[in-house]
């Protein structure tokens, strides 16, 4: 079993499009475990911080103001390979792009309305993870159904 988490957000589009279960049953149906979530109005100092490596981008400003625009679903989810699986499942960053039965490829048409966040790789996780949740915050157990989901 693993103990590797990651960070997936509920962006404001999916939150007020009311998208917020059905993107939590898909992570816990599929066998992932949730150890942290909480409701947030992002302000834009933490947006920064989460999205710094497009600080200075063409899109950032818009992209900012979106993500501030309304509440955020911040989740953290822990399972074998949840950083790499949660990518897949969120789909292409592009709606356009992402195929049908991913949550963006489900859910989004426009690029700029993605519906869902996820981190990318283990690294980020684990710095995206320590910006939105203090360690209190993280909740450390044991489900009940893991031999039903690991060999
Ligand atoms: O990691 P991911 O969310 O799939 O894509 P990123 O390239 O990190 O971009 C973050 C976020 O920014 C993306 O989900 C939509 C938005 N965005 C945009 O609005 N316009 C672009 N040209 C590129 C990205
Ligand atoms: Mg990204």
């Amino acid at each position: 079993m693993s103990e590797e988490r990651t960070f997936i957000a509920v962006k404001p589009d999916g939150v007020q499009r009311g998208l917020v279960s059905n993107i939590i049953g898909r992570f816990e149906q599929r066998g992932y475990k949730l150890v942290g979530i909480k409701l947030v109005q992002a302000s834009q100092e933490l947006l920064a911080q989460h999205y710094a490596e497009h600080v200075g981008k063409p899109f950032y400003p818009k992209m900012a103001d979106f993500m501030a625009s309304g509440p955020i679903v911040a989740m953290c989810w822990e399972g074998k390979n949840v950083v790499k699986q949660g990518r897949v499942m969120l789909g292409a960053t592009n709606p356009a792009e992402s195929a049908p039965g991913t949550i963006r490829g489900d859910f989004g048409i426009d690029l700029g309305r993605n519906v869902c966040h996820g981190s990318d790789s283990v690294e980020s996780a684990t710095r995206e993870i320590g910006l939105w949740f203090k360690p209190e915050e993280l909740v450390n157990w044991e489900s009940n159904s893991a031999k039903w989901i690991y060999e």
